[in-house]
């Protein structure tokens, strides 16, 4: 195996990297991490590839190690000539968007999954999540309405940023009937082959 990413099953960052890995059919070794573990009590060989002590980390058959999940998600796209921009869009659209992703859906529906999860947020920074949450959810709505996928007729690595999280909804306490064209857009993604939903792609393997 010359490819391994570490990951975690409640990580929507690290399913996006395995759902590229999968759609794309780019053979890879899945290894869970523990993040109830503290940092330093984790596997010696994930904190040495972990630069920022997160998952998703990719590491290739050189040893040398990918960290933050768009920028291995990039990665894959050039490297392996899948998932790159759609005709009528440019790598440029592309990054765009990843640095979007990053700051604002990729930030407002896990913060608003794990303040749910946790239970104890105060209810300003809830509704602070929310309304970033709904202001998100529009402009994917906008995008996904006027087209199949987000930048344009194939899905690229933006598709698979962005939708990551979504296929939580409940957890997140999103009710997508309320955009309904990126309800549409998420299952032309559940449509593709080889798609998995997110705990069927990134639980630890059973137990002895
Ligand atoms: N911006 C990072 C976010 C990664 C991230 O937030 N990872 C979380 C899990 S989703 C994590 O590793 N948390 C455990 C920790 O920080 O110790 C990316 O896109 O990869």
């Amino acid at each position: 195996v010359s490819l391994v990413l570490y990951g975690n099953r409640e990580s929507g960052h690290s399913y996006k990297v395995r759902l590229l890995l999968t759609l794309a059919g780019i053979s890879h070794e899945y290894v869970h991490i523990d993040l109830e573990v503290p940092r330093s009590g984790r596997p010696a060989a994930f904190r040495a590839a972990s630069r920022f002590g997160e998952v998703p980390v990719l590491v290739r058959d050189d040893g040398s190690a990918l960290v933050q999940s768009n920028a291995i998600l990039l990665h894959l796209a050039r490297d392996r000539g899948r998932f790159g921009p759609p005709r009528g869009a440019t790598w440029d659209d592309l990054t765009s968007w990843l640095f979007w992703e990053a700051n604002r859906v990729g930030f407002s529906v896990p913060n608003l999954r794990a303040a749910r999860f946790r239970g104890d947020t105060p209810a300003d920074v809830m509704a602070w999540l929310e309304a970033r949450v709904i202001d998100d959810l529009g402009v994917l709505d906008g995008q996904v309405g006027a087209r199949p996928f987000l930048l344009g007729d194939a899905p690229c690595v933006v598709d698979v940023a962005c939708c990551a999280y979504l296929f939580w909804p409940e957890q997140a306490g999103i009710d997508l009937s309320r955009w309904p064209a990126v309800a549409a857009w998420l299952e032309r993604i559940a449509a593709l082959p080889g798609y998995k939903p997110p705990y069927a792609l990134m639980s630890p393997p059973a137990g002895p």
